[in-house]
């Protein structure tokens, strides 16, 4: 299967898995918060692309079904646990946070920041296989101490971490404008001496043979990355006369129809426009 393409499934499989999800919580089975992440796809689709399953290890956030999807293979029967009528006898402590020990997937958190330090050791651990650490952050989780913490930690040991921020703009209700100084976290990461890249939205093909290269670099090197991704987050709800485009919770959606918007806003159909030619 050429690249363009095996983006492009792993980002549908991810969407269509994430819609049953969303139906099972629009239908009350499922009561834990899972964090839908409609509009994520294409970053996750890409890290999976690229990660080599016999070497490379995942850490994730609270927002973590877009990777789970297409990164466990049991994902099926992990999200069937969280239906409420199996609920009682599998140990979950009322999270989203996602166990499956036959996977990629080393650790998720719903603590922001706190898969940053794991991932740190994690690959402290594992330096001499040329295996690459992925650990995924928000706009809201690098507002934690921890995430200056872990560049300069990483740097400093030599440690061979992606550092995939998905910028949404957004934490819980709040843009960034709103709670934070916009620091520049290109400046923030050659301060410390590591590479970052910036991923543009619609910029689909040339992100690929970026990312690419930035991997191929990476896996050669003893040093890490932080690449940011811009990402619309699909979904809103109203407080008050505030429209919050921050996705936390189930949209009224079919499990037929792939796409939420039938737009470019819909990463997944700005996707297909540009990869499947
Ligand atoms: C240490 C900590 N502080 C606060 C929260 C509450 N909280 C849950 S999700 C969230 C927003 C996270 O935003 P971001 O990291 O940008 O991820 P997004 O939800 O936008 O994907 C916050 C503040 C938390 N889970 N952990």
């Amino acid at each position: 299967m050429n690249l363009n393409k095996k983006i492009l499934t792993f980002a549908f499989q991810s969407r269509k898995f994430q819609l049953q999800v969303n139906k099972n919580i629009i239908d009350g089975k499922i009561k834990l918060p899972v964090h839908l992440a409609f509009g994520h796809e294409f970053v996750s689709a890409l890290v999976r692309s690229f990660f080599l399953m016999s070497k490379d290890s995942l850490f994730l956030t609270h927002r973590n079904i877009h990777y789970t999807s297409i990164f466990s293979k049991n994902s099926r029967k992990i999200y069937q646990n969280f239906l409420l009528n199996k609920i009682q006898s599998f140990n979950t402590l009322g999270s989203m946070n996602y166990f499956d020990e036959k996977t990629s997937i080393k650790y998720t958190s719903s603590i922001l920041g706190n898969n940053l330090s794991v991932a740190a050791g994690f690959a402290e651990g594992n330096k001499s296989s040329k295996s690459i650490v992925y650990c995924v952050v928000g706009d809201g989780a690098i507002e934690e101490g921890s995430f200056y913490e872990t560049l300069l930690l990483s740097k400093s040991l030599g440690l061979r971490i992606v550092f995939i921020l998905e910028n949404n703009n957004f934490s819980m209700a709040t843009t960034i404008k709103q709670r934070r100084f916009d620091m520049n976290i290109k400046k923030l990461s050659q301060s410390i001496g590591i590479k970052y890249y910036y991923f543009k939205r619609k910029d689909i093909i040339s992100n690929v043979k970026k990312y690419r290269k930035i991997i191929t670099n990476t896996r050669e090197a003893d040093d890490p990355v932080v690449l940011e991704f811009q990402i619309l987050t699909l979904g809103s709800y109203k407080d008050g006369d505030n429209k919050i485009n921050y996705h936390h919770g189930p949209m009224k959606l079919g499990i037929n129809n792939a796409y939420v918007y039938n737009n470019d806003s819909d990463i997944l159909y700005l996707m297909n426009k540009k990869l499947s030619q």
